[in-house]
């Protein structure tokens, strides 16, 4: 089994900026989850300090709302995704002084509707990814009590199916990164008893697959991001051994390009950052050695959770 190439990996994060290529225009739009997802990524090797700090939280504020939410880029409208984004980069930087959390708490408390449910945006698109979003990034925040927290208990609860899991609005089909989102946000509200961790758990090891990655959904490919998707909830509902985690190492670490760096969604695909990402994440909760410890619920590393929500309460 090939090692982790963390040098190899820093580069490939920190020169995305520069390059101006078709994958890049592509990004355009979503750049702040892009750089959540390269600056966390550069954190759990310990390499945070590759990038100027003042120049992206300088930029990160750039792309804030006069009502308080953040967009992917500057010039672009405000959503639910973005705005956990740039709290979650602020975090990581330790820089949530810079904002004002009220501010973003009132959008945010905007955007939940009358079942509980939350919209991405002012267009009203409503997904349980959103109410993810807005628990996470309201406890992060320290600013829960801004939203009705039982009636969205309620209505992701509303969105568990027969198999155990989640979907992205009541009777929707199980999917991985719906899990992820439900799971997360029933574990952040303290709310994990409405999970049946025996019945999700034999659902989510048989995302495993032969090569030893994991799939989104049954009959699916396997793909490096599910290593993310699933193995947190695994973690989330301690069954995480009911998978072969060695065999999964051996998938994520065969998908890297150990040329150039970087991590594609299967073995001699093109790399990019999103799998780079969930590469890494995927191995942190695997302990693989010299990574640091990463939150499955908040996605944000250990020490950076455990300053915000048990060390002191971060300045106003
Ligand atoms: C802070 C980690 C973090 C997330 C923020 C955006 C978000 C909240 C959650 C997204 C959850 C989600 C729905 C992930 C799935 C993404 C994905 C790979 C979708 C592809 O689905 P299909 O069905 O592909 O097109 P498959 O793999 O099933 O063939
Ligand atoms: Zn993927």
């Amino acid at each position: 089994m090939g090692e982790l190439e963390i040098e190899k990996h820093t580069q490939f994060i920190t020169s995305i900026e520069k390059k101006k290529d078709f994958d890049s225009m592509v990004m355009e739009h979503l750049r702040m989850s892009g750089a959540y997802w390269g600056l966390t990524a550069l954190d759990l090797m310990g390499k945070l300090d590759a990038v100027d700090r003042e120049e992206v939280v300088s930029w990160v504020l750039q792309c804030q709302h006069d009502r308080g939410g953040f967009s992917g880029n500057i010039g672009h409208d405000p959503h639910i995704l973005y705005t956990l984004s740039a709290v979650q980069i602020l975090a990581l930087l330790d820089k949530l002084d810079a904002i004002d959390a009220d501010k973003i708490s009132a959008y945010i408390e905007g955007l939940q509707q009358e079942d509980g449910s939350f919209a991405g945006d002012e267009w009203g698109e409503i997904d349980t990814r959103f109410s993810y979003c807005a628990v996470c990034c309201l406890s992060i925040l320290r600013r829960l009590d801004k939203i009705d927290v039982g009636k969205a208990i309620s209505y992701v609860a509303s969105c568990k199916n027969f198999d155990g899991g989640f979907g992205c609005t009541p009777g929707g089909e199980s999917h991985s990164g719906q899990i992820f989102c439900c799971v997360s946000a029933l574990a952040i509200s303290g709310a994990l008893t409405h999970v049946d961790r025996d019945l999700l758990g034999w659902w989510l090891c048989e995302r495993q697959v032969k090569s030893g990655g994991l799939n989104g959904r049954p009959e699916k490919l396997a793909d490096v991001c599910y290593s993310w998707w699933v193995l947190s909830s695994l973690t989330i509902i301690d069954r995480v051994h009911w998978i072969d985690k060695e065999k999964l190492k051996t998938f994520i670490l065969d998908c890297q390009d150990k040329e150039h760096g970087g991590i594609s969604d299967r073995p001699d695909d093109a790399v990019d950052v999103f799998h780079t990402f969930f590469g890494i994440a995927g191995l942190s909760l695997l302990e693989y050695p010299g990574l640091k410890p990463l939150d499955p619920a908040y996605a944000l590393p250990v020490h950076v959770v455990d300053r915000l929500i048990f060390g002191q309460p971060h300045k106003q």
